[in-house]
C-alpha cells in the first residue's frame, strides 16, 4: 500500500492497552485536576468497604472489598470530580450565558465544581446567587401553577444514589406524573424492554465469580478497555486461564486485542501483554442480529447429526417457542447473512463450533447491540443463543449487559420508570398512603418531543446533561428555551444549564467522593451495580464548597416547597439516609433487612430469577424470540451509503470531555475524525487526511456535520465512526428502536463526500 500521508494528531499506537501509557495518563490527569499529594490518598479510598464507589463505571468489584483496582478512567472520573477548580459566583459575574455558549464542552466543565445555588437573571443575562430557600420557593410556586402535573418533566442521570432516585420518584409521583426521562432510555432500554419478555427480568445474570468458571465469552458491540476498564481485569484473567474470547466489533479496539495489566508486575516489568479476543470479527455495523443468526443457525445444524448440541432438556422444560424460532432459522439464507453481518459463513460457523463446545457461555454486550433501530431485537437474539444450551442458572454461563453509569441500574430498580407496575404503585400507597398516577409517562426521547411542541414547561434534571446527550441539538436547544424552568442538579457547569427559556436555576450538589453530614451524623448512599450488587458507598472528602447539599436533600427541599399537603415526611427521611432505606424495602420487598445487609462489606445480591431458573415471563418459561428478517432497515440497497455509528474516546465520560487524545485509536489532540475503512475511501475517492462532509441518507430532511477530517482505519467496510456528542446533529430526535425507545446512535445511514 502506497505511503499514507501525514495527518497532524494521527499515529498509529502500536502498544497494548494498559501497561505503562495507562500509569502516565493517570499521573498527567492526576496533576491536571488535583494537588499530586492528597490524589494517591483518595484514589486508594475508591471501592474499599468503607469508602465510596467509584463513579466511572457500573462493573462490579470482588466483593468490594478489594484493595484499589488501578484503573485510568476510574482515576479520570474520581479526579475529575475531586478536583481544585471551582466555578464561583465571581465566574458567573464574569460571564454571561450568551458568552458562555461560545464555549465547548471540554471548556465548560473544565472550569470545575459549581459551589453556589444560581439563578438566571434576565436583565443582566447572567447566573447571579440565590439562597436554597429562595431557589426552592420559587421552584414550588412554578411547579404548582402548571395546569397539569404531566407538564413536567423529571431526568435521572445514572449516578444518582438509590435514595436519591427514590425520594426523586416518590416526589414526582405525589405531584402526579410519570414522566421520567432518564439516561437509560438512551442506554440500556434495549436491554430493559427486550430481556423481560425473554427471561423475566431486564438485568444482566452472571456474577463475578462466574467469570471465574465461564468455558467461552462472546463480546458484543463494548469497548472495555476505555469505558468499563475494570473489566479488562476480569477478561485478562479469563485470557490465562485459557478461556476463548470471541469478539464482535466493527473497529479494531485495542484493548479487545491485547492488555497489559498494570497490577501484574510481571507485565509491567518485562513491557509484556496479553491478547484478550482468540477470535476478532468486525461484523458490519447492525449486522449483529444477521451475525447471531448465522451462529445459531449453524448450531442448529450441527444438532442434525449430534445429541448434545443442544440442552433438549431444558429447552423442553423451560422454554417456548423453539420450534417456530428453529423454522425462521432454516428459512433464512446464508447468503442474506452474509451479507447482512459482512460475515463470511465459515466464521460464523467456527463461532457456533466453539460455542457448542463450551459448557457454560458468558455473552457480554453493551452500546454496539442497544443503540440500534433493532436494538431490542438484537439483545433478544443473544438471550436466543444462551437459550440453546441451557446457559442460566447454571454457574460460570448468563447474560451481561454492561450497564453505563455507575447506579444507573439501581435507578431503575427503585422505581426511575416512565412505564411503572401496579405493584409498585401498592408499594407506595403501603409506604406513604397516597395513590400513583397510573398512567404511563415519558421518557427521554417522548419528554423532549412534549417539550419541543410546548406541551411539557418545566424539566428538573437530576444530574446529567440532558439536551445533549440526546440526537438532535438544534431541536433540543429550542425546547429547552421553550420551558418555564429548568432546574439543574449538578456538579458542574455543562451546556444543558445554558439553554435557557423563562427561569433557570443550578443547584450544586455534592459528589460521591464527598462526605455527606446530616443532622443525625454523616451518611452513606447506595449504589447497585451491573451484576445486582447493592452496597454502601460513603464520601470522605471535605466537600467542594460549604453551600452543597446532597441530591436527597435537595429532592427533599423541591418537594416540601412544592408539595404543601405532602403524606411524605421529608425532613425526617433527610436526616437520616436508613430511614430512606426503611421506605424502599417497604415499597420494593427485595429489599428486605436492606440496612441490616449493607453493613455487611461487599453489600448483597437482589434477586434474579434466571440464576434459579425461574423465569417471570406471562409463560413462566423464557421464550425464544423471533427476529424476522435480518436488517435493521433498507438502506443497503444504495450502495453509496454508509452506516455511521458515534462512539466516545478514551478521554471521554459522556458529554463530558476530559481531554482530546484518543490514544488507543491513535487520535490525539483532536476529536474532528471519521474513521473509515480503507476500501470506502478509495471508493468514495478519498485520501486519509481528507476534509468531508457528512448527510444523514434519512427522509426526514437534510442533516450535516461539515469537516470532519477523514482518516483510515480498521474497521468494517461500509461502517464509520465519529464522536458523540458532535455528531448528534446527524440524528433525527424520532430516529429509534420503537420498541424500547432508544435512539439509533450507532445505525445512522449518511453519504460522505469530500468537503467542497
Ligand atoms: N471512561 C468512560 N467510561 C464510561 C463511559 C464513558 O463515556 N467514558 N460511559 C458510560 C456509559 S453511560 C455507558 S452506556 C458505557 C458505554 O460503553 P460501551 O458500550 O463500550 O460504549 P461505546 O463507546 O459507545 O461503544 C461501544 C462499542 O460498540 C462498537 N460498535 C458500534 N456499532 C456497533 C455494531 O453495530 N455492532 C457491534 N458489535 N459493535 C458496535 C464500537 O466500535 C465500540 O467499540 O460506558 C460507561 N463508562
Ligand atoms: N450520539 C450519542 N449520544 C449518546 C450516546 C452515544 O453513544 N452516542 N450515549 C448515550 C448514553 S449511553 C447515555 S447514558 C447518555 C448520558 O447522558 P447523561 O447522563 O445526561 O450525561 P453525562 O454526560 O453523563 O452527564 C454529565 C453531567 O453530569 C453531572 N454530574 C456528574 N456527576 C454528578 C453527580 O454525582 N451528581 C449530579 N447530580 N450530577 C453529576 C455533571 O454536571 C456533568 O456535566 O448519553 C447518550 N447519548
Ligand atoms: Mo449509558
Amino acid at each position: 500500500m502506497a505511503q499514507k500521508r501525514e495527518v497532524p494528531g494521527i499515529r498509529a499506537y502500536s502498544n497494548p492497552a494498559g501497561g505503562w501509557g495507562a500509569l502516565r495518563a493517570t499521573a498527567r490527569a492526576v496533576r491536571k485536576q488535583m494537588d499530586v499529594t492528597e490524589a494517591p490518598l483518595l484514589l486508594l479510598r475508591t471501592n474499599k468497604p468503607d469508602g465510596f464507589d467509584c463513579p466511572g463505571c457500573a462493573w462490579p468489584d470482588k466483593e468490594h472489598t478489594s484493595t484499589f483496582q488501578f484503573c485510568e478512567n476510574g482515576a479520570k472520573a474520581v479526579t475529575w470530580e475531586a478536583t481544585n477548580k471551582r466555578v464561583t459566583p465571581d465566574f458567573f459575574a464574569k460571564y454571561t450565558v450568551t458568552e458562555l455558549l461560545q464555549w465547548n464542552d471540554y471548556e465548560l466543565e473544565n472550569e470545575g465544581r459549581l459551589t453556589h445555588p444560581m439563578v438566571y437573571d434576565r436583565t443582566t443575562d447572567a447566573y447571579r446567587p440565590i439562597e436554597w430557600d429562595a431557589a426552592f420557593a420559587r421552584i414550588g410556586e412554578i411547579m404548582r401553577s402548571l395546569p397539569n402535573p404531566d407538564m413536567a418533566e423529571f431526568y435521572t442521570s445514572g449516578r444518582a444514589s438509590n435514595e436519591a432516585a427514590f425520594l426523586f420518584q416518590i416526589f414526582a409521583r405525589e405531584y402526579g406524573t410519570n414522566n421520567f426521562p432518564d439516561c437509560s432510555n438512551m442506554c440500556h432500554e434495549a436491554t430493559s424492554v427486550g430481556l423481560p419478555q425473554s427471561i423475566g427480568i431486564g438485568k444482566g445474570t452472571v456474577s463475578l465469580e462466574d467469570f471465574d468458571r465461564c468455558e467461552l465469552i462472546i463480546a458484543m458491540g463494548h469497548n472495555p478497555g476505555t469505558n468499563h476498564p475494570r473489566m479488562m481485569g476480569t477478561l485478562h484473567e479469563c485470557s490465562r486461564r485459557g478461556v476463548p474470547i470471541i469478539v464482535f466489533n466493527p473497529l479494531k479496539e485495542r484493548a479487545l486485542e491485547r492488555f497489559a495489566d498494570p497490577q501484574n508486575p510481571i507485565e509491567m516489568g518485562t513491557f509484556g501483554s496479553t491478547r484478550i479476543a482468540s477470535s476478532y470479527y468486525q461484523v458490519r455495523i447492525g449486522g449483529d442480529a444477521a451475525a447471531l443468526k448465522g451462529i445459531m443457525k449453524a448450531v442448529l445444524e450441527l444438532a442434525e447429526t449430534s445429541e448434545d448440541v443442544l440442552d433438549r432438556a431444558f429447552i423442553a422444560e423451560h422454554t417456548n417457542g423453539f420450534d417456530a424460532f428453529a423454522a425462521d432459522l432454516k428459512q433464512t439464507a446464508w447468503a442474506d447473512i452474509e451479507r447482512a453481518s459482512g460475515l463470511a459463513r465459515a466464521d460464523l460457523e467456527r463461532v457456533a463450533a466453539a460455542y457448542v463446545k463450551s459448557n457454560a457461555t458468558i455473552v457480554t454486550y453493551g452500546m454496539g447491540i442497544t443503540q440500534h433501530a433493532k436494538g431490542t431485537a438484537n439483545v433478544q437474539q443473544i438471550a436466543n443463543l444462551l437459550l440453546l444450551r441451557g446457559n442460566f442458572g447454571k454457574p460460570g454461563a448468563g447474560i451481561c449487559p454492561l450497564r453505563g453509569h455507575s447506579n444507573v441500574q439501581g435507578n431503575r430498580t427503585v422505581g426511575i420508570s416512565e412505564r411503572p407496575n401496579p405493584a409498585m404503585f401498592a408499594g407506595i400507597e403501603r409506604a406513604f398512603g397516597f395513590k400513583s398516577p397510573e398512567h404511563h409517562g415519558h421518557d427521554a426521547v417522548a419528554a423532549m418531543q412534549a417539550m419541543a411542541e410546548g406541551r411539557s414547561k418545566v424539566l428538573i434534571c437530576l444530574g446529567g446533561n440532558f439536551s445533549i446527550a440526546l440526537p438532535d441539538p438544534e431541536l433540543c436547544a429550542e425546547s429547552m428555551r421553550k420551558l418555564d424552568l429548568a432546574v439543574h442538579m449538578n456538579t458542574k457547569l455543562n451546556r444543558s444549564q445554558l439553554l435557557i427559556g423563562k427561569e433557570s436555576i443550578i443547584l450544586p450538589v455534592l459528589g460521591r467522593t464527598e462526605q455527606d453530614i446530616q443532622s443525625s451524623g454523616p451518611q452513606s448512599v447506595t449504589i447497585e451495580d451491573s451484576m445486582s450488587m447493592v452496597h454502601a458507598s460513603r464520601g470522605k472528602l471535605k466537600p467542594a464548597s460549604e453551600h452543597l447539599r446532597s441530591e436527597p436533600a435537595i429532592v427533599a427541599g423541591m418537594a416540601q416547597a412544592t408539595l404543601p399537603g405532602s403524606k411524605v415526611a421529608w425532613m425526617d427521611l433527610i436526616a437520616d439516609y436508613d430511614r430512606i432505606r426503611d421506605k424502599i424495602e417497604i415499597v420494593f420487598p427485595d429489599f428486605a433487612r436492606y440496612n441490616e445487609r449493607i453493613r455487611v462489606p461487599g453489600g448483597f445480591r437482589l434477586p434474579l430469577g434466571p440464576t434459579e431458573r425461574v423465569w417471570k415471563t406471562p409463560s413462566a418459561k423464557a421464550e425464544f424470540l423471533l427476529f424476522q428478517g435480518l436488517n435493521e432497515d433498507i438502506v443497503f440497497a444504495d450502495a453509496g451509503i454508509l452506516k455511521l455509528a458515534t462512539i466516545r474516546s478514551h478521554d471521554q465520560y459522556n458529554t463530558t470531555i476530559y481531554g482530546l487524545d484518543d490514544r488507543y485509536r491513535g487520535v490525539f489532540g483532536r476529536r474532528d475524525v471519521l474513521f473509515m475503512n480503507d476500501g470506502d475511501l478509495a471508493a468514495k475517492g478519498l485520501e486519509h487526511g481528507d476534509l468531508v462532509e457528512i448527510e444523514t441518507a434519512l427522509p426526514s430532511g437534510a442533516r450535516r456535520l461539515l469537516k470532519l477530517t477523514a482518516i483510515s482505519y480498521d474497521i468494517a467496510p461500509g461502517s464509520v465512526a465519529a464522536y458523540y456528542p458532535e455528531a448528534n446533529c446527524l440524528i433525527p430526535i424520532d430516529y429509534q428502536d420503537k420498541e424500547s425507545g432508544t435512539p439509533s446512535y450507532k445505525s445512522v445511514p449518511v453519504r460522505v463526500s469530500k468537503a467542497a
